[in-house]
């Protein structure tokens, strides 16, 4: 693929904030940085505009001693099991649970799944992370 050099103006101000980042992200440099930044910006257009499928990953806690949450969850996913491709189950300690839930679909179908479970009594953190190309706009 074709790269292309271009100048950016910026103020000092922003700069300063841009190269913290470089810094604390451990950047080999601006540009990658700003690769990143914009990518990110992509996949959050992505997901507002696509009509096609996404990948996202839900991550959730959860108490696996509230009544039947563990089979309830289950049961969801298995009547959406074209759209859940992988899940991660960590048992964190004694009470809680966290998993990593890999789906698929359409961003508002991935949107309702996630919402369904993050809404299910017992999950105590829910968050869903659009995790796609970022190159699918047109
Ligand atoms: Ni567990």
């Amino acid at each position: 693929m074709k790269t292309t050099r271009f100048g950016v103006s910026m103020d000092d101000e922003l700069l300063e904030k841009l190269d913290s980042i470089v810094q604390s992200r451990s950047y080999p440099n601006r540009s990658e940085a700003i690769r990143d930044l914009v990518r990110g910006a992509l996949v959050g257009e992505e997901w507002s505009s696509t009509l096609d499928e996404v990948i996202g990953v839900l991550v959730i806690v959860f108490d696996h001693h509230q009544r039947d949450l563990s089979s309830r969850l289950l049961e969801k996913e298995h009547g959406r099991s074209s759209d859940m491709l992988a899940t991660l189950h960590l048992h964190l300690d004694h009470d809680n649970c966290l998993e990593a839930k890999v789906i698929r679909g359409k961003p508002e179908q991935v949107r309702a799944i996630s919402d369904e479970l993050i809404a299910m009594k017992g999950v105590k953190f829910g968050r869903l992370i659009p995790a796609t190309f970022g190159d699918k706009l047109r």
